[in-house]
């Protein structure tokens, strides 16, 4: 893709309202633009990483068997009414009047509207385990929005339902959702660690946060050191059966691990002097198990094998995929901008041409760019290397192939990997083999 015809407009000065890393390069690197408090316009590389977060969040989901919906972001207050949500969300709620006068709500989570669903169709203790998600856009309206699209009003969230006829059916979907987050965030390139934490508003018994480490975090965290090290995709943990899922689960809630909100200190005390470690840490996914709460209060029921009525019970699993955006960046970013890690980064390698209408150098670069496709984006702009070179490293390519007149008469270009900061001196048929193939 060329830069001359895309919209990909960086900024050099430092907005002033932007506290955080992330927020400042999400700025700077032309990911996003805000269009009113804690709302945020997507540009074109900005919705590449999210769609880039979006599928490996998906491709995760859909491993444990979980099927994707889609439900709209408005939704009837009666839904609301239902569960006695309506009254109790208080002011982060945006409610909305239609023209006939109903209470509409634009959706802050979607237990509700998935458990009506639910009820309608199914009937039967044989239908389930149901696992069910969609990725849409959220709106709380937070009191205090900051830090860009860490804490945005209107904000992407996959949340997931589970529905089983019991607790120990609920525990296992729990256990499911638990391993399908690990080795998404692992995929995502950032290290979040599963803490107990409070079920606030959404209730029930057991709920884990996850955090990834970040000085600029909302929340003080305690844990074991030992949760840094595990590598969850190198474990071979089968979700269909119960007793590998339970071996994986008592792995990952051993060691210590708490947010403020539940740090208990005699436990902390357990843990050995060395491997104790306390810092502020970003929540990226959340999830619950709340028993019957919702089709007990919707009078949802299904029929067990002896025909007699019950109210499934259910979970809830959210990430926060466009805050996932900022908290990358948090995790991988220097003084010259962002580190994109390979598998969101919006594109794989820049093509840095240092003279546009030099035969030789144009020829070179016209063959990466075709060869490339969409994953290389050609700076072909009439500008000074020097503003190529900033703006390649400002937007965190994880590869930049640089190529200038003097090696282009011997067929020959640089490659620099923006994370070492390592530069190659290749022949151009060794930098598509590195880079492109
Ligand atoms: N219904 C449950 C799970 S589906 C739920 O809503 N959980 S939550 O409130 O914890 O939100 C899930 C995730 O959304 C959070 O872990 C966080 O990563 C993200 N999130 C929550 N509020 C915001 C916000 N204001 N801005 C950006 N992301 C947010």
């Amino acid at each position: 893709m060329r830069l001359t015809k895309s919209f990909l407009p960086t900024l050099k000065e430092v907005p002033a309202d932007a506290q955080i890393a992330s927020h400042r390069l999400m700025l700077r690197a032309g990911l996003i633009r805000q269009t009113a408090s804690g709302i945020y316009a997507w540009l074109p590389a900005g919705l590449r990483v999210l769609r880039n977060i979006e599928r490996i969040v998906r491709e995760e989901q859909n491993a444990i068997g979980a099927q994707e919906v889609l439900m709209p972001t408005l939704q009837s207050a009666d839904l609301w009414r239902q569960s006695g949500r309506y009254d109790a969300y208080g002011p982060e709620m945006l409610r909305i009047q239609d023209r006939h006068g109903r209470d509409m709500l634009y959706g802050p989570t979607n237990e509700e509207m998935i458990t009506e669903i639910f009820g309608q169709s199914v009937k039967s203790y044989r239908e389930l385990p149901q696992s069910l998600y969609h990725i849409q856009w959220k709106f709380r309206d937070e009191r205090r929005p900051r830090f860009g699209v860490m804490r945005g009003r209107e904000f992407l969230m996959k949340d997931a339902y589970s529905f089983d006829a019991d607790y120990d059916g609920a525990v296992i979907s729990y256990r499911k959702m638990m391993l399908a987050y690990l080795r998404t965030f692992q995929r995502l390139g950032v290290r979040a660690i599963p803490m107990r934490a409070d079920t606030g508003p959404i209730g029930g018994e057991l709920s884990h946060e996850f955090l990834i480490l970040a000085p600029t975090g909302e929340s003080t965290v305690y844990f074991d050191a030992a949760l840094e090290q595990q590598d969850w995709l190198a474990q071979s943990v089968d979700f269909h059966d119960p007793e590998s899922l339970g071996r994986f689960f008592k792995d990952v809630t051993t060691s210590y691990a708490a947010t403020d909100e539940m740090h208990d200190e005699t436990a902390w005390k357990s843990v050995p002097a060395d491997r104790q470690r306390e810092g502020r840490g970003i929540e990226v996914g959340h999830i619950f198990y709340f028993e019957d709460k919702y089709t007990r209060s919707m009078g949802v029921t299904v029929n067990g094998p002896d025909g007699a009525a019950f109210h499934p019970h259910m979970g809830s699993y959210g990430i926060g995929v466009s805050r996932l955006t900022g908290a990358i960046i948090e995790a991988h970013h220097d003084a010259q901008g962002i580190i994109w890690p390979e598998s969101v980064a919006p594109f794989k390698a820049a093509v840095l041409n240092l003279k546009p209408g030099d035969a030789q150098v144009d020829e070179i670069c016209n063959r990466f760019n075709q060869l490339g496709g969409d994953a290389v984006l050609l700076d072909d702009r009439d500008e000074r290397a020097g503003v190529k070179f900033n703006d390649a490293d400002l937007m965190g390519h994880p590869w930049q192939i640089i190529v200038g007149p003097r090696g282009a008469k011997e067929g020959r270009v640089e490659l620099k990997n923006r994370r070492s900061g390592e530069r190659l001196d290749l022949s151009v048929d060794e930098a598509i083999e590195r880079v492109l193939l």
